[in-house]
């Protein structure tokens, strides 16, 4: 691949980066890259046993010293030479005992023998102007480096490798193979035919619409980010706490066998079914005199009213009462999943017309089948091909979708203006280039690249 972007020092300095968090570990990782030559360089004269050709990407075991020359650790170095390392560039790891005073002595001596410490995102930078990755397969990378549930780490890992750019590259393709044709007519009129009008259309068309439908996976993936939440509700004593702690995995709210227990409502994020929800655990409702109590039934409906699902909590020893009822026939039926609690002291086949589930927080029977219900009703489900589309994405590809559209129409009318539609089609290439960097502006790289941890 051509190179893409120039980066800020066009990759003249030799950089040093930690590649691990700082504090005491078994190991840490220290990383230079640079050009051929002044990496090797300044690796050697931190390793100064390492050979003047090492052998690529086999591990050495070498002395290391600081910049005084007195010794820092011992540690194995592995060397990368260009093209094939992360960045494309020349590359030497250091993977040495992870203290905090032979990390920064490693650093220093870095430094001395002529590297500059990395600033966030450079390494993923100089691999990006070397063609290793394209843009979003580097947002791909800080994406998956913050990933917090096993979901959004899957739909990273497709993003690094590149399920977004294949088929952003492919529309590209389609739409040059048109800019082709129209612009060879333009160039040579009497030599070469006018492209199908009708053709023509139906191919722009046909992009702007798979443009059209990547824009709609990342809105579903935007509203996925965000956390759905879950408020379990139910009357005094029903279990609701019990279960709250049992899904968040801690005992986190209090449990007492004294009806009205709970007041305030109490927050917690869970995962299930590989991704991360907001669960409320609130004040059973009943109607009471109790000052403090009758606020926290309040703030237990208002929960209900906003949560995206209401996990309604039924004691299966007293059965459904007429206070449950009432509430379930408010109906909102497709947003409440209701809970048989206490399943361990009814046996497994108490049946009760609307509980869909029987659970036991105690003994965790049934547990498993509630957190599979609640994905489910939660759309947790893992889709096919689940694409992340960040949002910087979504405006490029609505933005590409509109040029496509106006061409195709202007294609479809005879007679046609090719130049206009020629023009368009520009426009649609430049904002879908935008999503893999080939036409991305330095100052788009920057806010990108800030965003990235150092050593990346
Ligand atoms: N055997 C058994 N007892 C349970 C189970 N879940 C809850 N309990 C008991 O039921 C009582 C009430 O439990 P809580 O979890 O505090 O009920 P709650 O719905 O939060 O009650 P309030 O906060 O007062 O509305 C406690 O004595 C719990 O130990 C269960 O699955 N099995
Ligand atoms: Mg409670």
């Amino acid at each position: 691949m051509a190179r893409l972007v120039a980066d800020p020092d066009r990759g003249g300095d030799v950089l040093v980066a930690t590649a691990t968090p700082p504090g005491a570990s078994a190991l840490a990782v220290v990383r230079l890259t640079g050009p051929t030559g002044a990496t090797l360089a300044v690796a050697r004269r931190i390793a100064p046993r390492l050979p003047e050709a090492p052998r690529p990407r086999e591990a050495a075991l070498c002395r290391l010293v600081g910049e005084d020359g007195q010794p820092l650790d011992r540690a194995l170095v592995l060397f990368f030479p260009a093209p094939s390392s992360a960045t494309g560039e020349e590359v030497v790891e250091f993977f040495c005992h992870g203290s905090l005073a032979i990390v920064a002595g490693l650093l220093a001596a870095a430094r001395a023998a002529g590297a500059r410490p990395a600033v966030r995102g450079e390494f993923t930078r100089r691999a990006l102007a070397n063609g290793k990755l394209d843009l979003a397969e580097a947002e791909g990378l800080a994406a998956l480096a913050r990933a917090e549930t096993r979901g959004a780490a899957r739909r990273a890992l497709g993003l690094v490798e590149g399920e977004l750019s294949r088929r952003v590259m492919a529309a590209r393709e389609k739409m040059l193979d048109v800019l082709s044709g129209l612009e060879a007519a333009l160039d040579f009129a009497e030599d070469v035919a006018a492209p199908d009008a009708r053709g023509v259309a139906d191919v722009l068309a046909a992009v702007a619409g798979e443009a059209e439908a990547l824009a709609t996976t990342a809105a579903r993936g935007g509203a996925r980010d965000r956390h759905k939440v879950v408020a379990i509700l139910g009357r005094p004593n029903a279990g609701k706490s019990t279960l709250f702690n049992a899904l968040v995995g801690r005992d986190r709210a209090i449990v007492t066998a004294v009806p009205g227990t709970t007041r305030d409502a109490i927050s917690e994020t869970c995962e299930i079914g590989d991704e991360m929800l907001t669960l409320l655990d609130t004040a059973g409702l009943r109607a009471t005199e109790d000052e403090v109590e009758k606020i926290g039934v309040d703030v237990a409906e208002r929960a209900g009213e906003t949560a995206d699902l209401v996990l309604y909590a039924i004691d299966m020893v007293l059965g459904m009462k007429e206070e449950d009822e009432e509430f379930l026939g408010k109906g909102r039926a497709g947003q409440t999943l209701v809970v048989g609690t206490k399943a361990d002291l009814v046996g497994g086949d108490a049946e009760e017309g609307r509980v869909e589930v029987l659970a036991s927080a105690r003994t965790g029977l049934g547990l498993e089948a509630l957190r599979a219900l609640l994905a489910a009703r939660l759309g947790f489900v893992q889709a096919d091909g689940e694409l992340l589309v960040l949002e910087r994405h979504r405006a490029a590809l609505v933005s590409a979708a509109s040029s496509l559209r106006e061409a195709a129409a202007l294609a479809g009318n005879l007679p046609p203006a090719p130049e206009l539609v020629a023009a368009r089609v520009r426009e649609a290439l430049s904002a879908l280039g935008v999503i893999t960097g080939e036409t991305a502006t330095e100052e788009l790289l920057d806010r990108i690249f800030a965003t990235f941890c150092v050593g990346k």
